[in-house]
Formats: C-alpha cells, structure tokens, sequence
C-alpha cells in the first residue's frame, strides 16, 4: 500500500521545501511508499513540473509516483493526505476583507474537491494564510467529512516557541516541552509556557532564576518574538520562512498520522473547549491519539492567559464573520 498526498501550491517555496522530504520518508517514515499529486494554478505548472523532474532525479525508494495538474478533481482524486500550501498573498492595498474573499474562492472550491474525489479517510492540513478561516471555510465546504478532518498549522509557532525558550534558558530545544499555541496563527497568538517544563522542571521556575521579571519578559520580549517571528526571518533572509514551515508541516502530518507522546498545538475544530465558539478552527494544546487530534482538557488558565485566548479567538470570530458577510459559511 501508499499513501497518496495532496499538496497545492507545489511549485511555490514551501512546496520545494516540501516535497523532497516527505519523498525520502521523513513524513510518514521508512515503511510507507508515496505517491504525490502537485497541484497548482496554471501559472504555477511549470514550476511544479520542474519539481516533479526533479524529484524522479532523486530515485527515491519510497516513491510510487508523482502528477501534476492544475485541476482540483484530479488532484485531490483518492487522496489521504491533502497539505493545502498554495493561497492567495496580500497584495498592495488589498483590505483584509478581499484577502479573506480571495482565499475564499481558493479553499471553498478545494474543500468541495475533497468531498468529491478524495479518499474516505482524508485529512486536510491548511498552510496557507489566513491558515485557520481557510481551513473553517475548506471544512464547510466539504459536505459529508468530519471537520475535524480539517486542521491548521500552528506547529511552526509551537517550534519557535520551544527554540526561544531552550535559547533563553541555555538549555537543549529537545528538553523543552508542553509550550501550546493558542488561537490564530496571527499576530495575537498566545504561546503558553504556563505548563511547560525544562527536562521536566517547570520553565517559570527556570526563567525566574534567569530573568528579573518572568511577566514582563514574557509580555515584551518572548511573545512579540514568538509571534512576530515571521515578519523577523523576512527581514533578516528576505524571504519569508520556507524550510522551518515545511517542516512544521512535516511535524504536524507526521504526529497526526502516528500518535504524540506529549501535548503538541494543532488549529482543529473546536467544540466550545475553554470558551471558545464551537465551529471556529483555534489553535490548542493537543495530542495525537489513534490517528485523532484531542484536545488536552481541564488545564487551569491565569486571568492574563484567559484575556490572552480571548483576544486572538475575537480575531477569529471577526474573519468568520466577515466570511459570513461575503455568504461563503
Ligand atoms: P509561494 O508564493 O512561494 O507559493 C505559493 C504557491 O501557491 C504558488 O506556486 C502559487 O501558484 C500557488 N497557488 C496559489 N493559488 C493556488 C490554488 N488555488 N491552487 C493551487 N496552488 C495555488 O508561497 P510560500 O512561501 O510557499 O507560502 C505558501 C503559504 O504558506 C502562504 O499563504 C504563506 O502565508 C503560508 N505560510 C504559513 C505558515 C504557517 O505556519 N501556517 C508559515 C509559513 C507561511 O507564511
């Protein structure tokens, strides 16, 4: 048996990044043969095609077979994995309402795509911006598939999080766990260190020793860092973040496919945990159980965490209803 995976935007930057890894088995391990379908728009064929060269230059064992094409039914035809990548940029001047239209006419099509023509067990990964109204809209329009079938990414942002951390402590990134994301992957995501811990000691008590005041540094300096990674990387590399995003990807597909030993973050449906609307896809801590994401349940939120959760759920709320307006859910 293969899987057969999906992955629009194949000819962009985090689709070269992509690609490669997932056809040497760092996605679903040594054991699983792959088969690819390269989805693009047609100006995006070329580059796609070129991957795909590329790709049967590498002679990968693991690869069964590569397609490109640039219609949905055909691309999305039998596939259990879809990592939906390719999505519409801001451009000059566009308001966030027309950036939310545009990506609307992207990913209410794609999620009608899957319903139509991919395999029963589908699951859907959501890279493109804005990544979790994308996946909310995907998932509406994706008539007989459980929405929690559909996720965002917000892994990228857990691994940063952990890395500033283990810099921050001068401690190994792999001693550092429990750091959730909450909400949107935006700006006014909430990184949560509340219950994470430094080879298993709790990392407020680490930072206390290292840091005059653990809430002013995590106000002003660890979560605008965190949250405003993006926008550092393209300032520093001019480009915006390729390689560290495929590999969230990797992560993400990689630990809904096989199971976590530990909490992780994932955008998934919610069903009204911690207050937040049923419907919307939030970022919150998870774990992977059965080929299921879970939502860890019962954690204790500070008064400043819960106002933090509320602030990037009401940004969510606002791009599903401005999605609402334009009639799309
Ligand atoms: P690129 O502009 O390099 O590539 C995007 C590709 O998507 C292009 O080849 C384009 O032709 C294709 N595309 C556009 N519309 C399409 C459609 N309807 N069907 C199929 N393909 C389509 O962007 P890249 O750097 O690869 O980034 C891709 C997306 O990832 C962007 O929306 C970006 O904002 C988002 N990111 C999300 C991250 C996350 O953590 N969730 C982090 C990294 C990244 O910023």
């Amino acid at each position: 048996m293969a899987t057969t995976i999906t992955i629009t935007g194949a000819g962009g930057q985090i689709g070269y990044a992509l690609l490669f890894r997932i056809a040497a088995g760092d996605m679903l391990g040594q054991d699983e043969k792959v088969r690819l379908r390269l989805l693009e728009i047609p100006q995006g064929l070329k580059a796609a095609e070129g991957a795909a060269l590329e790709l049967q230059d590498c002679a990968f064992d693991l690869l069964e077979s590569v397609e490109v094409t640039d219609d949905a039914a055909t691309g999305f035809d039998s596939c259990n994995l879809a990592l939906l990548v390719g999505a519409r940029p801001r451009g000059p001047g566009m308001e966030r309402a027309d950036l939310l239209a545009a990506n609307a006419g992207i990913f209410g099509p794609q999620g009608a795509a899957i319903a139509g023509s991919a395999a029963s067990d589908v699951r859907v990964t959501v890279v493109g911006n804005p990544a979790n109204t994308n996946a909310l809209i995907a998932a509406a329009s994706a008539d007989g598939i459980p929405p929690e079938r559909f996720t965002a990414l917000t892994r990228l942002d857990e691994n940063r999080a952990r890395a500033q951390l283990a810099a921050a402590l001068d401690a190994p990134v792999s001693a550092i766990r429990r750091v959730p994301i909450w909400g949107n992957h935006s700006a006014t995501q909430f990184p949560d260190v509340t219950h994470a811990t430094v080879d298993g000691r709790p990392v407020l008590e680490a930072l206390a020793e290292r840091v005059d005041d653990v809430e002013a540094w995590l106000e002003q300096t660890f979560i605008p860092r965190v949250a405003k990674r993006g926008a550092e990387i393209i300032e520093v590399r001019g480009s915006s973040s390729v390689a560290s995003a495929a590999n969230a990807t990797i992560e993400h597909t990689r630990d809904w496919v096989h199971g976590t030993d530990d909490w992780t973050s994932a955008g998934v449906v919610s069903n009204g945990e911690y207050g937040v609307p049923a419907g919307l896809v939030s970022s919150f801590p998870v774990r992977s159980v059965d080929g299921r994401w879970q939502i860890v349940e019962g954690l204790e939120l500070s008064a400043w965490a819960r106002g933090r959760i509320d602030a990037s759920v009401a940004e969510l709320v606002a791009e599903r209803d401005a999605v609402r307006a334009l009639g799309v859910l």
